[in-house]
């Protein structure tokens, strides 16, 4: 074996990459006419986040972008999946779009294309213009409306140079924490207007897929789920019951109809049983609706990072509440608390190429929060890092010698940034932010990423 020679190579054309999203990094929520996202509304909010902080200044990637793409270059990165902050585009998300908002995207397109990185964007990654929440948010079907309508304007403008495209990053996150358990922007408890936002961020998928391949004809389209390899605890019936409930409404209740198969029955009716759907058809379901979420894609995005295990808690259900809890993790886990199972990834994806069938396959997110920082050598030596991202890449691999059309590989994160709800108290980069001074630091496992990729394989 030469030294090039690598022992576990992936495809040729495989694509490796990092991922960020915008109001996760960028900062400068004032800056060039930006409007109010939910997110600036809901930082505002005593206690809704953990470091009582927000993304007013994150990593100030706003100013430092070109910095950042160097890093990204220096990391070897091939692709670099951010998102496009919609309140930059057109602040109360309808209307004529600000000039310097989308400015900002077209010159990092630019930049990025000049050392030789694929853009990605993602056109919804949560920020949501705060004056479409006052009108009902995604559980109002006008959102849908405004929301192709925005697609469509980003695309006449990238789409010369951009030809990978994201719809939405994970709405089962943006339905279910932000109108369900409340404990995402816009941070609403409600769980029948949380039915209609799955909907209509599917809708809004859908609908903006067929806008933009008019005005982007090359495009390569597709939506990014947070998919969860799902277990029961126990071969009981009453474990199992608790994984077909989390499982459909978790993973097959977005799968099922981006593959036209519609709505799952089942899930339909543990809703109906919590009150969260009326008996009967789905009221926020019009005619043509499930055709258009089935709109044909060009390829699934996933992002992975761990499993449940479910099992159907007796006691719950004496409540009346809902059954199925999952069962912490014994073992190995990161600073969320998530499970290191890269098993489940090869399982998943298997499971979604022989049952879904995508054209193509992206894992569009994967990584660990470990709050490693720099030591006394200035270095960060994030090992648990390496390990995670090593297992993780090995499932993958598996993955693709059982003949799953995975094409890609984006790390979470390019940078330690704003996690939701935990603020800046979950670090995920592969580069080390100091939030005082800004300073950038690529960690131990960036400078294994890039070997990685140099190598294209492990
Ligand atoms: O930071 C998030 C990201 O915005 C969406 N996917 C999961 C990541 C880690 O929680």
């Amino acid at each position: 074996m030469t030294s090039h020679t690598v022992k576990h190579p992936f495809p040729d054309d495989f694509v490796w990459g990092a991922a960020t999203s915008s109001y996760q990094i960028e900062g400068a929520v004032d800056a060039d006419g930006r409007g109010t996202s939910i997110w600036d509304t809901l930082c505002r909010q005593p206690g809704a986040i953990e470091d009582a902080s927000s993304g007013a200044i994150a990593c100030d990637h706003y100013h430092r972008w070109r910095q950042d793409v160097a890093t990204m270059a220096e990391l070897g990165l091939q692709a670099y999946r951010f998102s496009i902050a919609w309140p930059r585009i057109q602040p109360t998300g309808r209307g004529e779009v600000v000039a310097a908002g989308l400015d900002f995207y077209d010159r990092l397109v630019d930049e990025l294309l000049r050392v030789g990185i694929t853009p990605f964007p993602t056109l919804y990654h949560w920020d949501l213009p705060q004056p479409l929440e006052d009108e009902g948010g995604w559980s109002h079907r006008g959102t849908a409306e405004a929301f192709v309508d925005y697609a469509r304007r980003v695309g006449e403008r990238l789409g010369d140079r951009v030809r990978h495209w994201v719809t939405h990053n994970e709405p089962w996150c943006a339905a279910v924490l932000g109108y369900e358990t409340g404990e995402h922007a816009p941070g609403i408890k409600d769980g029948p207007r949380a039915m209609a936002a799955r909907h209509h961020l599917l809708l809004s998928h859908g609908w903006a897929v067929r806008a933009l391949r008019e005005v982007v004809p090359e495009a390569v389209l597709g939506i990014t789920l947070n998919l969860v390899p799902s277990f029961a605890a126990s071969p009981s019936p009453a474990d199992r019951d608790a994984f077909r409930s989390l499982d459909g409404s978790f993973n097959r209740w977005f799968l099922d109809p981006l593959y036209g198969m519609g709505y799952p029955a089942d899930v339909i009716a543990d809703r109906q049983a919590l009150g969260h759907l009326p008996p009967g058809p789905l009221p926020f379901v019009a005619e043509g609706d499930l055709q258009a979420i089935a709109e044909p894609t060009d390829y699934l995005g996933l992002n992975l990072y761990s499993r449940a295990v479910l099992r159907s808690d007796a006691v719950a259900e004496a409540d009346n509440a809902p059954r199925t809890v999952q069962v912490a993790p014994a073992d190995e886990h990161t600073d969320m608390g998530w499970e290191v199972y890269p098993k489940g990834i090869t399982q998943l994806l298997v499971r979604v190429h022989q049952c879904y069938a995508p054209a193509a396959l992206y894992i569009t997110e994967c990584g660990a929060a470990y709050d490693d920082g720099p030591g006394a050598d200035g270095e960060v030596h994030d090992a648990r890092r390496v390990a995670f991202f090593d297992g993780y890449l090995r499932a993958a691999q598996e993955a693709i010698e059982l003949d799953v059309p995975l094409k890609g590989f984006l790390a979470w994160s390019l940078l330690d940034n704003f996690e939701w709800a935990y603020g800046y108290t979950k670090r995920f980069g592969l580069v080390h932010v100091d939030y005082e001074t800004q300073r950038r630091t690529i960690k131990q496992s960036g400078r294994w990423y890039r070997d990685v990729i140099e190598r294209n394989g492990l």
